[in-house]
């Protein structure tokens, strides 16, 4: 019989293509290590009322103590504090803006759709009802953003692998019976107990029904050497290499497992800064250079270390690198060095233009600029913009984001359970603040920048040359792991997308129903399967 202890739902971590919802995938890991079965239900954006039924009839039990919600790659829902009514907004993460939740989405009944909306009691009622004492959980980075739902028992800020099993143990009788908070966030690094991220591995279970096609997201390490000062990352500031770095026989036990399961050879590695030190990088190549097979891969990376380390140009090649993502953040000096940064812009071009020397076409380099940073003003963001529209340009697609500052001083609970930077922290230190704290939850985000000679003086005008500037940047893009996850002939076969040129690729895109392709390839490849499995064992 297919009875689980937790079930964990959660949406795709990229819209419309196949992408595992990682920390997910992470904490059930954990979960079963510990002696509880778990079930995570994937694509639960796509979940309808009927095969949620059918799941947990099949699934729950008086054993099951836990069924959780993700809320990690779901969007901002900007709520008013102490709304009795449905009516908040959306805060889209990369243009800014606030949208009004009013697209026909509105009415599709998936789970996750109804959480975003706020309509999710008659599930958890479902829930309730086949085993009352069964405990209704939320965890994820957007958790602040969900918190006005009343229903849920508990939300997890933070990382969870610890808290959440002196909970389960708790529940279950394994440990002892604690009281915990509303909102469980003691812990949010998981650090406070014997357990160790380094020996750490994330494998999938006969119920995740991964295909090869998949790429599949890989902690190397957890966290970051530097502090940059506009970064929340949870577990920045790291010093000593050994202290956050996997071991290199769990890595390479992790990397086996899912390829002798599943075909896996692809992954997103999504360590905070993959680059950060080229010991690092020797350490993981002598783990993927074992391997019987050849790893392909996507990362965060930081082109300034590169620019200083020029032996990662190649060692990265070497290693499996398709596609990654820079965060160059600026090509002013001066606002690069506030940032802790740097680098002189012109150093950062020449390391770009050997990457490209180095990796052709055959890695795709996407980067992301900040506006709204202290001295730069937009003369220089249309400089960068001009630099990025050159068509020998080695970067194939760049996004301009404004940048984000959350008020910390904001009167409103809840912005406790977001990540903080130490510009969200000490703002006024940098010339940065808040006209209001009143009323409208969004002005929290809302900075004002003391006159820096920069004319950039708020988030509305940063936001506004963002918008602006990525409507006219080309995209280059000729083919990705996303897509490549979908069940469709072209876009599933990554040699042949590789072989295309950018109209060709961009002509057979234009032709597919992204959204249709992504409903059918999960209900075929994911849904079907597992209701049949479960059916069978049940
Ligand atoms: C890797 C990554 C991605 C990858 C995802 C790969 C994958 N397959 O999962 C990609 C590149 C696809 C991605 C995309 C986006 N991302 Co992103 N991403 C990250 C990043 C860097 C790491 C996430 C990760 O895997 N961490 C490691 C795991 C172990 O941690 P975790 O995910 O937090 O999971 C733990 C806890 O949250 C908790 N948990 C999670 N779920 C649940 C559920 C329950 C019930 C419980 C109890 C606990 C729990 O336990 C987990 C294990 O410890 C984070 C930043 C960060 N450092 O957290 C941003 C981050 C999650 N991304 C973010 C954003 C904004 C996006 C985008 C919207 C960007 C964009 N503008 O397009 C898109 C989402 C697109 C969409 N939904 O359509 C934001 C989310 C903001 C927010 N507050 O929620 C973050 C926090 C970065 C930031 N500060 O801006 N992202
Ligand atoms: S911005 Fe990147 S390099 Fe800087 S602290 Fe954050 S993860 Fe590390």
């Amino acid at each position: 019989m297919a009875k689980f202890n937790v079930i964990l739902f959660c949406g795709t971590s990229e819209k419309n293509t196949k992408t595992r919802n990682y920390g997910v995938a992470r904490l059930a890991t954990h979960i079963r290590e510990c002696g509880y079965t778990c079930l995570v239900v994937n694509f639960s954006d796509e979940l309808n009322w009927s095969n949620f039924i059918d799941i947990l009839d099949l699934t729950m039990d008086e054993n099951t103590y836990m069924v959780g919600l993700s809320c990690t790659f779901l969007p901002l829902r900007v709520v008013p504090l102490n709304s009795e009514q449905n009516s908040y907004q959306e805060y889209d993460s990369l243009y800014g803006q606030i949208k009004n939740f009013s697209d026909e989405s509105k009415n599709t009944t998936t789970l996750i759709n109804d959480l975003i909306y706020n309509k999710i009691d008659p599930w958890l009622n479902e829930i309730r009802k086949r085993n009352p004492k069964t405990k209704i959980t939320c965890g994820g980075t957007a958790i602040a953003s969900y918190l006005d739902i009343k229903n849920i028992d508990n939300f997890f800020y933070g990382l969870s692998e610890n808290m959440v099993i002196d909970y389960l143990n708790s529940l279950s009788g394994k440990g002892p019976k604690r009281i915990f908070n509303k909102v469980l966030d003691y812990d949010y690094k998981s650090q406070n107990s014997d357990w160790d991220f380094r020996s750490s591995k994330t494998i999938y279970s006969d119920y995740d029904f991964v295909t090869p096609n998949e790429t599949l997201s890989l902690e190397t390490s957890r966290g970051c050497r530097f502090s940059c000062s506009f970064c929340a990352f949870p577990m920045i500031g790291q010093k000593n290499l050994d202290d956050y770095v996997k071991f290199e026989e769990c890595l390479k036990s992790e990397l086996i497992e899912n390829y002798n399961k599943w075909g896996t050879t692809q992954y997103f590695i999504v360590d905070d800064t993959f680059n950060d030190t080229t010991e690092k990088l020797i350490r993981v190549k002598r783990v993927f250079d074992s391997l019987p097979f050849k790893i392909k891969f996507w990362c965060y990376a930081r082109i300034d270390i590169i620019a200083a380390h020029t032996e990662q140009i190649q060692l990265l090649k070497d290693m499996g690198l398709e596609e990654v993502f820079f965060g160059v953040e600026t090509f002013h000096h001066k606002a690069s060095k506030t940032i802790g940064k740097g680098m002189k812009p012109e150093k950062i071009k020449q390391a770009l233009a050997k990457c490209k020397e180095v990796w052709g076409d055959s890695v795709f380099i996407t980067a992301g600029i900040i506006v709204g940073l202290p001295y730069e003003p937009e003369s220089s963001i249309l400089e960068t913009v001009e630099y990025l529209s050159d068509p020998d340009c080695p970067i194939h697609a760049a996004w301009l984001h404004q940048l984000n500052i959350h008020d910390s001083k904001y009167p409103d609970p809840r912005i406790k359970y977001v990540y903080k930077s130490e510009y969200d922290r000490n703002y006024d230190k940098y010339g940065y603040y808040f006209e209001s704290t009143e009323t409208d939850i969004m002005n929290f985000t809302r900075w004002r920048k003391k006159d820096d000679g920069s004319g950039i003086n708020s988030y509305e005008q940063a936001l506004e040359i963002s918008n602006r500037c990525n409507a006219i940047i080309p995209h280059k893009l000729t083919f990705d792991f996303y897509l490549q996850s979908l069940d469709h002939p072209i876009l599933s076969n990554r040699q042949l997308c590789q072989k295309m040129g950018l109209e060709e690729y961009l002509k057979v895109q234009q032709t597919i129903d992204k959204t249709k392709l992504y409903k059918e390839t999960v209900k075929n490849q994911y849904f079907d399967p597992l209701l049949k499995k479960l059916k069978n064992e049940g």
